[in-house]
């Protein structure tokens, strides 16, 4: 199609209507972000149990956790700076944390949430099992002890409207003290335009690059 337009109206209008509808699609493909963690600006502490001490935006609800300094025991944050946390607490229990909001999801949208994740950093041969769930997908990852600290992520497109919280849970490991390393958590809402929304936009595109040409 870009040729077609090429050819009727010319390099110059064709450059114009594309970038007259590349502006389009930006401003149809707006992003939001709706929950941003670091766990920088949380107090190191060991053990913070099920009704102790929450963190700022997340419930414990199982277990305990540990929030611990990048260069504390070994452990590294993400990009070696800040806080994050252990998920399995100095409590010797596998831990679980829920996010105190709830979410509103719209049919139509896309919500991508990513964390970063590595393994427990400090026990040889230990593969630490843990669950990821947003909107009632989950995602289940197994990491060995020296899983790097890498970005994972859940895209999900609620058919219907929903809410949803973020909960992220330790399931099996065999040193219930030491966990995967969680940091930088993030959930962000786009809307994706729908392809009969593209073909639209394309088509009006084409027929203002013809009455151009013919205006001339
Ligand atoms: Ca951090």
């Amino acid at each position: 199609m870009a040729n077609a337009i090429g050819k009727r109206g010319g390099p110059m209008v064709t450059r114009k209507v594309w970038i007259v509808a590349c502006g389009l699609l930006a401003a149809m493909s707006a992003r939001a972000d709706l929950f941003n963690d670091n766990f920088n600006s949380e107090t190191a502490a060991l053990g913070t149990v099920t009704g102790g001490a929450p963190l700022t935006q997340w419930n414990v609800f199982k277990g305990s956790i540990d929030v611990v300094s990048s260069g504390s025991f070994g452990i590294q944050c993400n990009g070696g700076v800040g806080n994050c946390v252990d998920m399995n607490g100095s409590t010797v229990q596998l831990g679980g944390i829920s996010t105190k909001n709830t979410f509103s999801l719209a049919s139509g949208l896309t919500y991508t949430l990513t964390w970063f994740m590595s393994g427990n950093q400090r026990v040889p041969g230990q593969i630490d099992t843990v669950d990821i769930t947003f909107d009632g997908i989950t995602k289940e990852l197994a990491l060995p002890w020296d899983s790097p600290m890498q970005q994972y992520s859940i895209v999900d497109t609620p058919a219907a409207a929903s809410s949803s919280g973020i909960s992220v849970e330790s399931i099996s490991g065999f040193n219930f003290q030491v966990g995967v390393i969680l940091d930088d958590v993030r959930l962000v809402q786009s809307s994706v335009p729908e392809p009969s929304s593209v073909a639209l936009m394309l088509t009006a595109a084409a027929l203002v690059a013809l009455r151009i040409r013919r205006s001339r």
